[in-house]
Parts: structure tokens; C-alpha cells; sequence
């Protein structure tokens, strides 16, 4: 009885400092969610639950692009330039190299060390272990209590591996590509498709010696643009050069960024977009969950099985049917 009350009132005092804005709670709240224990879990749902009617007030921005193509260096010049208008922003990030280096890769090269000690952000680096499904809900309940949190713009760090940029796109308001100045015909193997996902493209490193190749970059992509089909009615993907380095383009990226945030509200588009986003989500645990303890309800049945079936001995269909009986019994 006595311990009931004491945990829940540890809950209410970590509700009450996260939501007056303490970067102390917020820290512990995210580590709670990040938590593998299942004490923990249940108590980060719950507090998940009594937060969320203070979520969804930020802008939610992913950026994406290869590595080295400068995202961390210019997540924390555009971070700074946030702040310095007034903003709360906070930076998280989606690694999926993290799952098997156990390590997070955002600031391996670029600490942000300046946006790091601004107390008007909250750098927190990709959660690590499990799966991609899992490292993505992590940082989508990370986004959420760092807007319970007061932070009014979100920032996704993702590397440019397939999986993880989808992961990202389904979980922010807009989707931004960076690109580096070189290699504009080939489209420098970036897939179609990412292209695709992009509600602005940015050309980074638009300085120095490299400013004439971005030019001709940026006319290539434009033109690339225009060939393709429209990810949201209400708006048109633009092509805009930029220098993380000398502060170039923040100011006209953050226009864009307010003028489709307007038209995805005004529209109805952003509200039924992150209602999508919340469903998609809800399907995607069930999925990774029903997985999860699948695999792991008769470890040994499952891998006779499943070797019976490599060697041709059971067809697919017949044991997936006899796994699945046996499951839902
Ligand atoms: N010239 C130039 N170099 C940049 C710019 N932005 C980043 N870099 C450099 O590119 C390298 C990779 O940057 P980083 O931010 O770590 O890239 P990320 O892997 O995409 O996060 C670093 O050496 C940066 O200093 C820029 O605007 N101009
Ligand atoms: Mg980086």
C-alpha cells in the first residue's frame, strides 16, 4: 500500500517538473522511456499517458542525407539561430547503426558543443540496442515529452540508410534532404524515393570553392523536382543552397519551414497527417510486439521448425499454419 503511494507520487513530481520545464525530468523521463526494463516501461506508459494532452504543440523537423554531407554541424546552426529567435528546440536523433555499435553516432564527428550548452535546448543522441522499430519509438516518446517539455521545435537527426529515414519521415511534419554541392546529374545515388519523401531540399556547404558546384546542384535538383509528383497537395518542394559553416540560408529555411507549416495546418493536411502517424504507429507495436512474443514463447519448437523448413521437409505454409495454431491457442 505504502509503496503504491510513494510511486505515485514520484510519478506526479516527475509530471509536474517536466511539464514547468526542467531538463533534469526531462532527461530522467527519456531515460525511463529509453529503459529495456519492464518496471520501467510500465511506468514510462503511464507517465506517457498523463503528458500527452501536452504534446503536439511543436514543429517536427527530420533531416536526412549521407554522412559527412554536414546534418549535425548544421542542426546546431540552425538550432542556435532558433534559440536566438526565442525558440525551445530540441535535437534527438534516429541511428540505426547504434542497434550494433551500442553507441550513438550523433555528434561523432560534430558535438554541437555551443547548441549543447545553450539552456534553451536539449540535445539528446539516438537511443541504442533492439531493432529499428524500437529505436524509432523511443525517439518518437522522447519527442513527445520534450514537447509536454515546453520545446516548441523538435529536430530529427537521421544517417541516410532506407529504413531509417522512413522510420523518420512517419514520425515528424516535414522532411528535409540534405545534399552536398558535387555530383548534381547522378543524383549523387541518392534513390529516387528519398527524393520523393522530401518537402525541401537543402544544398549544403554552398561556400568557398564549392559554391559554383552547389549552384549547378541546385539547378539539377530543381530540375529533377519537377519531373516528380507532389507529396502534399498544399505544397511544392524547393531547392535551397546553404552553408552550415557561415550561417547561409538559415534564415530563408526557416521561412520555408513556417510557410509549410501554415499551409499543412490551414489545409487540415497536418492534422490528418499526424493522425496517420499515430495509427501507423499503434500497428507497427502491435506488429513488433506480436513478433516479440512469438519468438520468444517456444524458442526450440520454433527453430526445429524453422529448420525443417529450410531443409524442405515442412512446406513454409504448412509450418507458419501449425506456429501460428499453436500461438493463438
Ligand atoms: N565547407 C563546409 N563544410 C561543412 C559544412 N557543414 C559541415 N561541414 C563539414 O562537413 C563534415 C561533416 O559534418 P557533419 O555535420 O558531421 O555531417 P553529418 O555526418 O551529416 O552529420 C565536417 O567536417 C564539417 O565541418 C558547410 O556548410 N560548409
Ligand atoms: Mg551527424
Amino acid at each position: 500500500m505504502n509503496k503504491k503511494r510513494n510511486e505515485m507520487t514520484a510519478l506526479d513530481i516527475l509530471e509536474k517538473n517536466i511539464l514547468t520545464g526542467q531538463r533534469r525530468a526531462l532527461a530522467k523521463a527519456i531515460t525511463l522511456v529509453e529503459s529495456g526494463r519492464a518496471d520501467h516501461q510500465a511506468e514510462a506508459q503511464k507517465l506517457l499517458a498523463r503528458l500527452l494532452p501536452h504534446t503536439g504543440k511543436s514543429v517536427r523537423l527530420g533531416f536526412t542525407g549521407t554522412p559527412g554531407v554536414g546534418k549535425s554541424t548544421f542542426i546546431e546552426a540552425f538550432g542556435l539561430f532558433l534559440t536566438g529567435r526565442g525558440h525551445k528546440v530540441a535535437v534527438l536523433a534516429v541511428d540505426p547503426s547504434s542497434i550494433r555499435t551500442g553507441g550513438s553516432i550523433l555528434g561523432d564527428k560534430t558535438r554541437m558543443e555551443l547548441l549543447s550548452r545553450d539552456p534553451n535546448a536539449f540535445i539528446r543522441p539516438s537511443p541504442s540496442g533492439g531493432t529499428l522499430g524500437g529505436v524509432a519509438r523511443r525517439t518518437r516518446e522522447a519527442m513527445l515529452v520534450c514537447e509536454a517539455a515546453g520545446y516548441d521545435i523538435v529536430l530529427i537527426e537521421t544517417v541516410g540508410v532506407g529504413q531509417s529515414e522512413i522510420a523518420v519521415s512517419d514520425m515528424v511534419d516535414m522532411f528535409l534532404l540534405m545534399l552536398a554541392p558535387a555530383g548534381g546529374d547522378d543524383l549523387q545515388g541518392i534513390k529516387r524515393g528519398i527524393m520523393e519523401l522530401a518537402d525541401l531540399v537543402i544544398i549544403n556547404k554552398a561556400d568557398g570553392d564549392l559554391e559554383k558546384a552547389a549552384r549547378k546542384a541546385a539547378g539539377d535538383y530543381r530540375a529533377a523536382l519537377r519531373l516528380m509528383r507532389p507529396k502534399v497537395a498544399c505544397w511544392t518542394t524547393s531547392v535551397i543552397l546553404a552553408s552550415a559553416i557561415e550561417g547561409r540560408g538559415l534564415d530563408r529555411i526557416w521561412k520555408q519551414i513556417q510557410a509549410f507549416e501554415g499551409a499543412m495546418k490551414d489545409s487540415g493536411i497536418l492534422a490528418e497527417m499526424r493522425a496517420r502517424q499515430a495509427r501507423a504507429w499503434m500497428w507497427s507495436e502491435i506488429h513488433d510486439q506480436m513478433m516479440e512474443a512469438f519468438r520468444t514463447r517456444h524458442p526450440d519448437r520454433l527453430e526445429q521448425i524453422e529448420q525443417n523448413v529450410a531443409q524442405g521437409k515442412t512446406p513454409a505454409t504448412t509450418a507458419a499454419r501449425s506456429l501460428l495454431r499453436d500461438f493463438l491457442k
